[in-house]
């Protein structure tokens, strides 16, 4: 695994199972499944088949809210919102053997993830987005120095992605507040040539350390 996660997300041209693809092909190697309003015959569905895809691309494959599902396909990893199954809970089921990434917008989020065992946490949004209906606070640049202080100063070292509007120019500034990678999906998928655009991000995101 790395420093980029691609969320998938389905838009008028494009569906779940080909965002993934557009997204691994322009070199990205997680990849988090994110389907919400489907039923879980399609969730299932369209896991497999994004599964077989980050295999061939040696790519690893999380699924967000669904740890059941997770187990079930022998994914990779689960991603957890803040009203989803407890990070703790979803350990007993899964083990260690799963990526486990909780969501946090604050400080004490992060603390609660960190107490229950999660591998990494993604923290947003950066900015606004319409990806993600209820978006909590938004957090800028400042939110993040405030976030990474704070997570220093309780000697937590857990890695952090930021999350939510990220653009490729934003990418520079946001490693500069000390957050390890990033997760991102709008910004390939509306640009003219998603996979061009995911590539050019790869490219910046593999000179930075990697995290995982
Ligand atoms: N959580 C906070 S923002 C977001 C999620 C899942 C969506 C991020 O997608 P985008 O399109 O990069 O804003
Ligand atoms: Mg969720």
């Amino acid at each position: 695994m790395n420093n980029l996660q691609f969320i998938t997300h389905q838009t008028e041209k494009y569906s779940y199972v080909a965002s993934a693809q557009m997204a691994l092909e322009g070199g990205c190697r997680w990849i988090q499944l994110r389907m919400k309003d489907v039923t879980e015959e399609i969730f299932e569905t369209t896991a497999a088949e994004v599964k077989m895809l980050c295999r061939h691309y040696g790519a690893a494959f999380i699924i967000d809210d669904n740890v059941m599902l997770a187990q079930r396909i022998e994914a990779d990893g689960v991603h957890l919102g803040i009203h989803d199954m407890p990070v703790a809970e979803a350990r007993k089921i899964l083990g260690k053997g799963f990526i486990i990434g909780g969501t946090a917008n604050t400080i004490d989020d992060i603390c609660r993830l960190s107490r229950q065992g999660a591998d990494y946490i993604g923290c947003g949004p950066y900015r606004f987005t319409t990806t993600k209906k209820n978006l909590a606070a938004i957090l800028g640049i400042n939110g993040y120095n405030d976030i990474i202080r704070q997570m220093r100063e309780y000697g937590i070292s857990l890695p952090l992605i930021a999350i939510g509007g990220i653009e490729y120019d934003d990418i520079e500034i946001l490693l500069s507040t000390g957050v390890n990678g990033i997760a991102l999906s709008s910004s390939v998928l509306n640009a003219d040539d998603p996979v061009k655009e995911m590539r050019r991000i790869v490219e910046l995101m593999n000179n930075k350390q990697q995290i995982l």
